[in-house]
Order: structure tokens, then C-alpha cells, then sequence
């Protein structure tokens, strides 16, 4: 294959020039192809301020003009015409532009905070007033993707700032190659772009790349290691930390703070004390020690990440303790240094009898934190995944995020594929998130997820915290593979995580309108129109595509146990996990109601609690994760559960089918290897959805005798 190009056959992908320049010749670049600078770069451009970021901003600019026959100007500044300025708002005295765009902020509403800016247009200039360093930054990522329109004599006053102050990916990266996950666990694009065999990669170019692809779509943050932290990966907290604050320099200058993970056991296999015991004082002393060394060594160092007491990871309950007895002993240590642990909430029983139907895995997160609310240390986030039991395809929204208004929460995505197709699928995932942040725990009148995790209090008189949210997190999909993400398209999941973290609000098409147009930029692309019409057309309901094909109605896992990928259906049926269907001739479905099942319907506040609890009001698309019902249930749709079965699988493979017939439209149109690249995916795609056609269609009319009403073939 050759090597990848930008957008535009025949543009190189290497940015030849470029002080970021990416390290390996052939990586692809993303949403920050040069093309995407072209209107900017051929203008007047002024930068007014200093600081690290401000550097970023004018190397960018400068860059960028030196490429399109532009001009960049740097302080001083001499009065002369400039079609765009960059300025920083309390950086000594304004450029006069910038002085008129004072005005309209303050018809704004004023407040920018150090992460907001206010784009404008004062006579012939577009200016861009930004609150501090990171605004100017994430500001001039906006002028590039407004392109041409960010100089449109029209455009309108805005001011922009991020809803979510915290904005953050979590590599699963592991240092040493892990026995069973590799480099990087649940990684579906290569090897780790930060770690590999064992020691540092050291080609921070490529770590420098992506912190620039990472300011581009909004994320302030991100953590280098695996969760599950083995006897290598402790290491970084102490004598590898070295490894750690490379990493940390390169991210610097695009404003990503670097987090790690660490073993609750680290006083034990890092310090030798016999214990790891969170009130013990001599192991409260180690960490405050340690913490301080790390911040020696990496002052803007952003925290912890901590999986304990779950899947194996050491955690306080082997000393009696309870997790907010744990994550107050690490926030203890963090707290002078202004850092933050984020301790996450998927804590189960992964050593389930599946003869045991009284336990259920989806209650466990609410049964583990809920009676803890209030007890965790304002610097503890209590990271919760979407749903109550592992990133599937669909499941509702974990109760844990209504039932802890005393706790600063932040809500887990993934946008690595684990369960939706590994970036080998192409799985949108843009309108699933949209759909969880604007989901409302407390029905109608209530807060959204997005409200809980930004921190905004509950109107009324609760016992809401105040202050900030624990924010958005995400498992990250990237790795050293030429397209960072291994399917092409699958770049459009980091950077619409990115920017529904900066705006939850932000419509998933228009999102990937943005994504298309930066990728692809139409000044250098044949026919754009067709580039968006069919990218859009393969992308805007592929999840949804992903979901006809796979698990159906919200019962989750029939995949294949341990690599998570292809039809499975009993592969978890009769395992520890807890994740089961229970399917049988009569009827499938988990019956979670506290009428006559586990409960766990009894976790959600009004009104889900009653939607959830009858199958009448429960809505089809989670119809199974809530109930057992037999084959002949009627849905809202008016199709039994078993006829809906056979059609959702039927369609979904003609979906995928047509997603193929369709990206062949692009031959010739985009980049070829990209092309091909795709197309590959793509085959792989339909054969595998016809595979779990066959699998799901042929399981259930086996277990339930019921023929297909339109006669299909299944076998
Ligand atoms: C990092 C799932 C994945 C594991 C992952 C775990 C987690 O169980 O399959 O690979 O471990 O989630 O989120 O901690």
C-alpha cells in the first residue's frame, strides 16, 4: 500500500516546515491537514501576547503563512491593516482592533475564563479576544475550522467556552507488552504511541502531533497508562517518572495535562511497607512524599487515575476500607499540589456463579458509591462509565449519575471500539453520546448528564454539591498506526469526543460536517459535495446500523469472550462475568424490575424508574436489558421481539452492504490509499455483520421455533 495522504490526492501527509512536524513521513494528518490552514494562512495575521500556548499559537500562524503567501505579525505592533487578529486579553495594553472588540464582549456577557475567547469582526477584521493562553489556542483551532467563513464580513458575535472544564482520554497503553491485552489493552490501531516493549518510545514528534490533533478538538488532558496497572507501569510513579515527564513536556504546548495511573499497592510494591492500608499514616506519608516528588518533576501534573478493587486491581477493601477511605487517601496527597484522583466506579464481582440469578452486575456500581455520596474530598472525581455495565452498544445510563449529587462526577466514554465494531466497523458513535448527555436522570425538568458533569447544581434546594464537575473522559482509540486510529473514518470518534466536551450540545452531523470539511477540505477535494453526502451517508447512523446487526433490544454481550469482537451469542451465558441473556424457547431478556427481578430498577429516581419497571412504558431499544420476555411480545413498534430480531439483522447487513457500494463512489475522488484502506475495513465489515446475521437470526429461531414471517433464509 502506499503511503497515506492528507485529504487531497496528492498533497503529502508531512507538514514540511512545520516545527510540530509529525515524526514518521507516512502518519496521516487527521483533522489538521495544511489545506485546512489555507484561509488563514493567507492573511495579515497578528498574535498579541506571550507565554508557552501564545509560542504555539505564533509558530501555527507563522507556519501556516509562511505556506499560503500570508503574514505573520508579532508584537510590536505597528498599526498596520490585518485581516486577523489573535489576541489575549489582559496582555498589557491591546491592539487597537482588539480594543474594539471590548464592546461586544461585554454585550456577551463578558466572562471568557482562561479556556474562552470571543470571535468577532471589527471593520475588516475578524478578532479574536481570548481570556488566557489556552482560549487563544483553542481559538485559532476555531478560525481553522471556520476556514473561509471566519472572515466572512457576516460573521456573526460569538463567545465560546467550554461547558466541560475537564476534557480527558484515558490510554489503556501498556509499557510492557501485557501477555494477553498487548501493548495496549482493548487498542485496535497498532502499538502505544508512548510505550513500546517495555521502555519509552522517545519519538515524541508523533507525541507532539497528537497533542496539537488533541488542542484541535478541544482535550485539556490526558493519562499514559492502563488502568490496569502492571509491576512495569507502577514504576512510572517513582523511578520511571522520568519516562512520564517527557510525555508531559511534549503535551505541554497544546495544553494537554498529563495524568497516570497507579496501583492503590504502590506503598507496598514501590515504597516496601507492609501494608498499602489508606489510614495508615506511614502509607498516607509515602504517598504525600511520592505525590510531591512527581510534582518536582512535573509541575502542572494533572493527577491520578485509580481502577481498584475491580477486575483484580488492588484496592482498599483488602483492608476493610471503603473506596472513599481509599481515593481521600490519594486526593489527601494531591490536594496541596492542586491535583485530582479519578477514581473510577466499575467495580463488580467479575467471580459471578452464573447459576446465581439474584446477583446482578448492573447494580453494583450504584451499590458500591451511592452510600458513600458526600464522603469523597473535593478533589476526587468519581469517574462512572455511560452505562451500569461495559460501553455496550446500548444500555441506559448509570444510575450512579443521578444518586450522587454530593460527589464531583465525571461520565467514561469509549471511543476505543471495544464492543462496537474495533475501528474495524464503522460505528459513529457521535449520536450515542449526544444521547447520553442530553439524557435527563430526573425526567423532563431535571439537569442533563451534561449539566451533572459540568457541576451545575440541581435547581431547588438539594444537597447538590458546588463548584466543578468531574467533566468527560474517554478510553482513547489511537495508536502507531499510520492512521492513528487504524479505520480512517474512526477519527471522527476522538474528534467528536473532543467536541461534544467542549459543547454536549453540539448536533453529532454538524460535528461530523466539521470533521469532514477538515479532513477532506474541499479546497483541495474534487467534489466535496459527494465527499460529505457519502461520508455522511456510510457515517451519520452507523451506530444505530452497528446495533440492527449485533446484540438486539439492549441485552448486550453475545460477543466473543476475551477479544470482544464477532457474534458469540452464549459466549458469556454461562461465565463469571455477569453479563447474561438468559434466552431459553419461551422468551430472552434479563428481568431487572424490583417487581419480581434483581432491583435494579429501584436505583433510578422518577420517573425512569417507572418507565424502566413495565414493559409497556420501557422503550423497545432496551426492552431486553430490563425485562425477560417472550418472542411474541408485541413492541412499541408493532413487530414481536422475534420478528424484530430477523428484521433488524436483515436490514442492518443491507445497510452495511450498501456502506460499501457507497464509499466506492470516492474511487478516485480522495486520497486512493485512504481509499483503500477504507475499503478494506469495510469488507471486513459486511462479511462480519453477515455473520452475526446468521448467528442471531439462526440462535434465536433455533431456541424458539418461530419462522421468519417473511420467510428468509436462516439456517
Ligand atoms: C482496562 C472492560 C474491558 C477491560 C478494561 C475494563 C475497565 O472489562 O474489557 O479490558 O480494563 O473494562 O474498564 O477497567
Amino acid at each position: 500500500m502506499s503511503a497515506p495522504m492528507a485529504g487531497s490526492p496528492g498533497e503529502p501527509a508531512t507538514v514540511t516546515g512545520h516545527p510540530h512536524r509529525f515524526g514518521e513521513p507516512s502518519v496521516h494528518p487527521a483533522w489538521l491537514p495544511s489545506e485546512a490552514f489555507r484561509a488563514l494562512g493567507s492573511r495579515r495575521v497578528l498574535v498579541h501576547g506571550d507565554g508557552p500556548l501564545v509560542d504555539t499559537v505564533e509558530t501555527e500562524v507563522t507556519w501556516a503563512c509562511s505556506r499560503f503567501g500570508g503574514q505573520a505579525l508579532v508584537a510590536p505592533y505597528r498599526d498596520e491593516p490585518v485581516d486577523l487578529v489573535l489576541a489575549l486579553r489582559w496582555a498589557g495594553p491591546l491592539p487597537a482592533p482588539a480594543t474594539r472588540a471590548l464592546a461586544p464582549l461585554n454585550e456577551t456577557g463578558g466572562g471568557l475564563g482562561d479556556e474562552g475567547f470571543l470571535l468577532t469582526r471589527v471593520g475588516d477584521t475578524t478578532v479574536l479576544l481570548a481570556g488566557g493562553p489556552a482560549g487563544l489556542l483553542y481559538g485559532l483551532y476555531h478560525v481553522v475550522r471556520l476556514g473561509e467563513a471566519a472572515f466572512d464580513p457576516g460573521l456573526v458575535t460569538r463567545r465560546h467556552r467550554p461547558a466541560l472544564r475537564r476534557r480527558m482520554l484515558d490510554h489503556w497503553d501498556n509499557v510492557a507488552v501485557h501477555p494477553v491485552m498487548g501493548q495496549v489493552e482493548r487498542g485496535y490501531a497498532g502499538g502505544s504511541i508512548f510505550w513500546r516493549n517495555g521502555g519509552p518510545r522517545r519519538d515524541l514528534a508523533r507525541v507532539r502531533a497528537y497533542g496539537r490533533l488533541l488542542a484541535a478538538c478541544g482535550i485539556n488532558a490526558v493519562s499514559v497508562n492502563n488502568v490496569n496497572v502492571g509491576a512495569t507501569e507502577a514504576r512510572l510513579l517513582t523511578e520511571r517518572l522520568g519516562d512520564v515527564a517527557e510525555i508531559a513536556d511534549a503535551l505541554r504546548p497544546f495544553g494537554v495535562r498529563v495524568h497516570l495511573s497507579v496501583t492503590f499497592a504502590a506503598p507496598v510494591v514501590l515504597g516496601g511497607l507492609p501494608t498499602a492500608d489508606p489510614l495508615d499514616e506511614k502509607v498516607r506519608s509515602w504517598w504525600a512524599t511520592t505525590t510531591r516528588q512527581v510534582y518536582e518533576r512535573i509541575p502542572d501534573f494533572g493527577g491520578y487515575v485509580v481502577k481498584a478493587d475491580s477486575e483484580g486491581q488492588p484496592g482498599p477493601f483488602t483492608y476493610g476500607r471503603s473506596h472513599a477511605d481509599g481515593a481521600n487517601l490519594l486526593a489527601e496527597a494531591l490536594a496541596p499540589l492542586g491535583g485530582v484522583v479519578h477514581w473510577r466506579a466499575f467495580v463488580y464481582n467479575h467471580r459471578q456463579d452464573w447459576r446465581d440469578r439474584r446477583t446482578d452486575r448492573a447494580r453494583a456500581a450504584y451499590d458500591h458509591f451511592a452510600p458513600l455520596d458526600g464522603e469523597f474530598r473535593t478533589n476526587v472525581i468519581l469517574q462512572v462509565k455511560y452505562g451500569p455495565i461495559d460501553f455496550q452498544t446500548r444500555e441506559p445510563v448509570s444510575p450512579v449519575i443521578a444518586a450522587m449529587p454530593a460527589t464531583r462526577l465525571a461520565v467514561e466514554m469509549q471511543v476505543t471500539q471495544e464492543y462496537t465494531g474495533q475501528q474495524r466497523h464503522v460505528c459513529y458513535l457521535g449520536p450515542l453520546w449526544r444521547e447520553i448527555l442530553g439524557f435527563r436522570p430526573w425526567g423532563e425538568d431535571g439537569r442533563t448528564v451534561a449539566a451533572v458533569v459540568a457541576g451545575e447544581p440541581a435547581k431547588g434546594p438539594t444537597r447538590t454539591r458546588s463548584g466543578p464537575g468531574g467533566g468527560l473522559v474517554a478510553v482513547a482509540n489511537v495508536g502507531d498506526d499510520p492512521y492513528w486510529c487504524g479505520h480512517p473514518l474512526a477519527q471522527a470518534n476522538l474528534y467528536a469526543f473532543g467536541r461534544l466536551a467542549w459543547d454536549p450540545e453540539l448536533d453529532p452531523a454538524a460535528v461530523l460536517d466539521e470533521w469532514i470539511d477538515l479532513t477532506f477540505p474541499p479546497t483541495a477535494t474534487e467534489d466535496p459535495a459527494l465527499v460529505r453526502e457519502t461520508v455522511h451517508a456510510i457515517m451519520d447512523d452507523s451506530w444505530r446500523t452497528y446495533e440492527r446487526y449485533t446484540a438486539p433490544l439492549g441485552v448486550g454481550f453475545m460477543v466473543n469472550p476475551g477479544n470482544h469482537y464477532g457474534p458469540q451469542v452464549d459466549g458469556y451465558e454461562y461465565s463469571q462475568w455477569g453479563t447474561y441473556h438468559f434466552a431459553d424457547r419461551d422468551g430472552v431478556g434479563v428481568d431487572r424490575t424490583r417487581a419480581t427481578g434483581t432491583g435494579y430498577t429501584d436505583q433510578y429516581p422518577p420517573p425512569w424508574r417507572d418507565v424502566y419497571e413495565s414493559p409497556e412504558t420501557c422503550p423497545d431499544e432496551l426492552l431486553l436489558f430490563f425485562h425477560h420476555v417472550p418472542y411474541d411480545h408485541v413492541l412499541h413498534s408493532g413487530s414481536t421481539v422475534i420478528q424484530h430480531i430477523y428484521d433488524t439483522h436483515f436490514a442492518g447487513v443491507e445497510q452495511v452492504e450498501a456502506m460499501f457500494r457507497r464509499w466506492q463512489l470516492l474511487a478516485g475522488v480522495i486520497d486512493p490509499a485512504l481509499h483503500e484502506r477504507v475499503t478494506d475495513r469495510l469488507d471486513e465489515q459486511v462479511l462480519s455483520a453477515r455473520e452475526w446475521r446468521d448467528h442471531i437470526n439462526t440462535y434465536f429461531f433455533r431456541k424458539s421455533g418461530v419462522p421468519d414471517a417473511k420467510g428468509r433464509r436462516i439456517h
